[in-house]
């Protein structure tokens, strides 16, 4: 940690926090059935998200899944408009038409959610192949989880990242389970990264759940990578705290793995709090400030989302693609 200056431990509090009290927010507020979207909670997972994208250039493009309100705040996404997104407001980041799913802003490099899982893989590889017939000095991340390497679009776009030696980082956030299966039913090998290998592509596991080693990894990774030596596959292991969707998690005592760490044991927020406290690099009184803000401004974004128009009844067919 004694190599992360004090602003940047900060930032990576203040997005871990952000992370966390908004899906906090959201997981108190959805028994209201006033969201009408499903919601994918990534409280447990908020490191890779924030000890990643802290690190990537506002014009680096990433690319995300079901679970993905970290990835799209982390990188600096509207909040409000992400908050009226999930009230399927027209002032939504997709002007109320995609919910949790389908969250995007372009204005800082977040090209896109999609609930087709494994569906942001291709995607981000496509950026990454633009950039480099355009010659432009950019990287592009794709986030996405366990059950999303079970999909063919996985290996083809390994394939394609390699061959043409493009600049994408692959991160594989893995929580261990697809809905309610976990990884020992359904997969050979619960050592991911291993499989890019078949592809020359380098590869490593660390462990999610600690921002400093996120961002510490992250970081000569992206130098690989920035450095026009082609894809790299980065696993990261993580444990999500509830069930695969909505609030809480029902099923909880019915499929949970006897291996599953407890939530002391990976809880990002609290270890990294303990430590800038422990080594006196903060004082309380800077946390609370910066916990002050964020409810702040959490408070003020489910304001504007509660209160925008609904999208107009005229234009529910606009979007529609039909013969
Ligand atoms: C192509 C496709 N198959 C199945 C589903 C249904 N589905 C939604 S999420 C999910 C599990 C995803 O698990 P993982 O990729 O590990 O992400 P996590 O939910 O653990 O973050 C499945 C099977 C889907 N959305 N898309
Ligand atoms: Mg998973």
């Amino acid at each position: 940690m004694n190599n992360i200056d004090k602003n940047t431990l900060l930032e990576l509090y203040r997005s871990l926090l952000l992370i966390r009290q908004v899906e906090l927010k959201i997981e108190a507020l959805y028994p209201e059935d006033e969201m009408k979207t499903p919601v994918h909670l990534s409280l447990g997972q908020e490191a890779v998200s924030a000890g990643i994208c802290s690190q990537l250039k506002k014009e680096d493009t990433i690319y995300s899944n079901h679970r993905s309100h970290g990835h799209y705040l982390a990188k600096g996404g509207d909040l409000k408009a992400m908050i009226a997104e999930l009230y399927c407001k027209e002032t939504g980041c997709s002007r109320g038409r995609g919910g949790s799913m389908h969250l995007i802003d372009t204005s800082v490099g977040h090209f896109g959610s999609s609930s087709i899982v494994g569906g942001g893989i291709p995607h981000a590889v496509g950026g990454a192949f633009a950039y480099k017939m355009q010659k432009k000095d950019l990287i592009a991340v794709a986030f996405f989880g366990d059950a999303a390497c079970e999909q063919g679009v996985f290996f083809e776009s390994m394939n394609w990242a390699a061959f043409k030696k493009l600049p994408v980082l692959f991160v594989c956030e893995n929580n261990q389970y697809a809905v309610c299966s976990h990884i020992s039913a359904r997969q050979y090998s619960s050592d991911i990264y291993k499989r890019s290998r078949a592809f020359d592509i380098p590869s490593r596991k660390i462990n999610g759940n600690d921002v400093v080693e996120v961002y510490n990894k992250t970081k000569e990774i992206l130098q690989y990578v920035r450095g026009g030596n082609g894809p790299y596959f980065l696993e990261c292991s993580v444990q999500r705290w509830r069930g695969h969707a909505g609030p809480g998690d029902p099923l909880k005592d019915k499929y949970r793995h006897p291996a599953d760490l407890s939530r002391e044991e990976v809880d990002s927020l609290f270890n990294f709090q303990h430590k800038l406290l422990a080594e006196k690099i903060v004082t309380q009184a800077e946390l609370d400030d910066i916990k002050q803000k964020i409810d702040a401004d959490i408070k003020a974004a489910f304001e504007f989302g509660q209160k925008e128009p609904l999208p107009d009844t005229a234009e529910l067919e606009k979007y529609l693609f039909a013969e």
